[in-house]
């Protein structure tokens, strides 16, 4: 086994490794950027080195420095965690080349799947098909034409090296191909740096069931069961299950099987995931993540495995430890993705900022993998995923009361979180029905009614001059029975004594003035949530705007976001133009 590991990742998942690590007594070092000098992640490991910088690309991606203090720390492994280096054949080499394990699969397994269209080769190598597509670049739009011809609309064409969906679009018809060409072309060129295109037939209802798998340096494979991420919004999983429940047992058997082939097929090791799009009673291999994956913990739970254990006994050179017939699933899981993200209406604002409270849920069957502790901040530049609740149950029903009960429980201020959209997935009868597909959540599900939560109660409107409110509770009782009483008062009178220590009142955390937060009547002053570059103004001085009415869009951490008026008015001045940078704060839109 290993001497010392480092953990090129932070977060929860960086918490997660280095958890299994302590459990086999490896010590761990962790890496750390600027603004995570303090993080969970550093408190936790035996040792950290500072890599400098902010930004991911100054720091969780900066190659040098993290070579550096894998060099100065005597690591003799390195555990990617998900995204940053952890699909990188290059690094993979780099590391490998100094003798220190990479502990994920061989570079050339990476590389086979990071193409799209080898990935669908190596799949047909193994005798398991794709989505009916091609397997050339598409160089003119006469292609796409004759496909159609063949095998009707829509044709969804997508990035040979892109993934995740973006480059991705869909062609209803012959008159859409040039324009569908032309922008999958510029988006993939825009995140991934080259714009090669190819096509499949778009499959319009599918359900996304993925196959964990898990291959040993002695030509072993299994798969451990398969997860059903079809809760998703925009490509960002919200809920994920396991096992997928209503998949039939030939079926599940037989997508396992493919999902072996397929890591066979391009000489695969370590944990890995075969994306299928399952439609209509079929099943079509769509991709290989070739990382340990965000749901992990879902199937670890209905196996009863430690999947980052059975990642550092593989990549330490030892045997699987269970043959396909001992791999047995009990029960169901449901992992729910708490991010750091406003739901409001629908709109997933990212919501960054420090946690001034963070109590979560516990109980039986209920597992709490987070990045943060109370105090903490989360950053607008690197992911907000504050954590994963994952709760076990012995059927599908119990899992979802469950994760509904401890959703309710939990108890978190200061960003405002996906919780509540979390709660009306598994609350509706679609989902318990297992009538959502990969475009439920949004086509059908209903999300107008959730309000702005930062867990911090408003203030009251208030006079104009008088001083701010906040809201302070007390504990008393009447007739023998407790009540808690919340009261309004100026935020500079004295904090009501308690009797009994009730260290409540004096804890009451102060409603955040910014942003769609807390404030009653809703501020003329239209603010932008966090840093980004202004792409669309969609209002002029002058113009009458309704409360919610989108006036700008800020593209931020990496997506699209509409920036609403908090209430309505006439449009006094625009501040921004398209192309502008604009910090968190910054007011974009003046209303009267
Ligand atoms: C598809 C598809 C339908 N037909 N390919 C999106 C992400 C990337 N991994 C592949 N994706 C899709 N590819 C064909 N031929 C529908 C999707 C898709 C999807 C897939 C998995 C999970 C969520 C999704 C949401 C929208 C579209």
């Amino acid at each position: 086994m290993f001497s010392k590991v480092l953990i090129a990742n932070r977060g929860e998942i960086a918490v997660r490794i280095i958890r299994a690590c302590r459990e086999l007594g490896i010590p761990t070092v962790a890496v750390y950027s600027e603004l995570d000098r303090d993080a969970l992640h550093v408190r936790l490991a035996d040792e950290a080195f500072a890599l400098g910088g902010r930004t991911a690309a100054e720091s969780y991606l900066n190659t040098e420095a993290i070579l550096d203090a894998i060099a100065r720390s005597g690591a003799d492994a390195v555990h990617p965690g998900y995204g940053f280096f952890s699909e990188n054949a290059d690094f993979a080499r780099a590391i490998t080349e100094r003798g220190v394990t990479f502990i994920g699969p061989p570079p050339e397994a990476i590389e086979v799947m990071g193409d799209k269209i080898s990935a669908r080769l190596a799949a047909a190598r193994g005798g398991v098909s794709g989505v009916p597509g091609t397997t050339e670049f598409i160089t003119d739009a006469s292609q796409v034409v004759a496909f159609g011809k063949e095998f009707g609309y829509p044709i969804a064409i997508k990035a040979a090296y892109g993934g995740g969906g973006r480059g991705m679009k869909v062609v209803p018809d012959e008159a859409s191909i040039p324009s569908a060409i032309e922008s999958a072309q510029r988006e993939s060129k825009a995140y991934f740096g080259r714009d090669e295109i190819y096509m499949e037939r778009y499959l319009e209802k599918p359900r996304h069931i993925e196959i964990q798998v898990f291959g040993d340096k002695h030509g072993n494979y299994v798969y451990l069961a398969e997860r059903d991420c079809s809760a998703q919004r925009r490509h960002q999983k919200l809920i994920e299950e396991a096992p997928a429940p209503g998949l039939p047992d030939a079926v599940r058997a037989a997508m396992g099987e493919a999902a072996v082939a397929v890591a066979r097929a391009c000489g695969y090791t370590n944990a890995g995931t075969c994306e299928f799009l399952f439609q209509d009673g079929e099943f079509f291999f769509l991709e290989m993540n070739t990382r340990l994956q965000v749901e992990h913990p879902a199937t670890e739970l209905v196996t009863g495995l430690d999947l980052v254990e059975w990642q550092l006994c593989v990549a330490a050179g030892e045997k699987l430890p269970l043959s396909q017939e001992q791999v047995t699933v009990t029960g169901h899981a449901i992992e729910v993705r708490i991010n750091a993200e406003d739901p409001a209406g629908g709109r997933f604002m990212p919501s960054p900022g420090p946690i001034t409270k963070l109590r979560v849920p516990s109980g039986y069957g209920v597992r709490w993998d987070g990045g943060y502790e109370a105090g903490d901040e989360i950053s607008q530049y690197y992911d907000n995923l504050v954590g994963k609740l994952i709760c076990w149950g012995r059927n599908r029903d119990v899992a979802i009361a469950r994760t509904i009960r401890a959703l309710r429980e939990f108890g978190i201020a200061g960003v405002a979180t996906t919780i509540p959209a979390d709660i009306a997935i598994l609350e509706h009868p679609d989902f318990s029905a297992i009538e959502h597909s990969t475009k439920w959540v949004e086509t059908t599900l209903d999300l107008s009614g959730i309000a702005s939560d930062k867990g911090e109660p408003a203030a009251p409107a208030t006079e104009d001059g008088e001083a701010p409110r906040v809201r302070r509770t007390v504990d008393v009782e009447v007739d023998g029975k407790r009540f808690s009483v919340a009261m309004w008062v100026p935020e500079s009178a004295p904090v009501v004594a308690v009797a009994g220590g009730g260290g409540a009142a004096a804890r009451a955390p102060r409603p955040r003035r910014s942003g769609s937060g807390g404030s009653g009547g809703g501020s003329g002053n239209v603010a932008v949530p966090m840093q980004g570059t202004i792409v669309k103004v969609l209002v002029a001085e002058g113009d009458v705007v309704e409360a919610g009415q989108t006036v700008c869009v800020l593209e931020a951490m990496k997506m699209e976001n509409n920036i609403a008026a908090e209430k309505a008015g006439t449009v006094k001045a625009v501040k921004v133009s398209p192309g502008d940078t604009v910090g968190s704060g910054d007011i974009v839109v003046v209303i009267e």
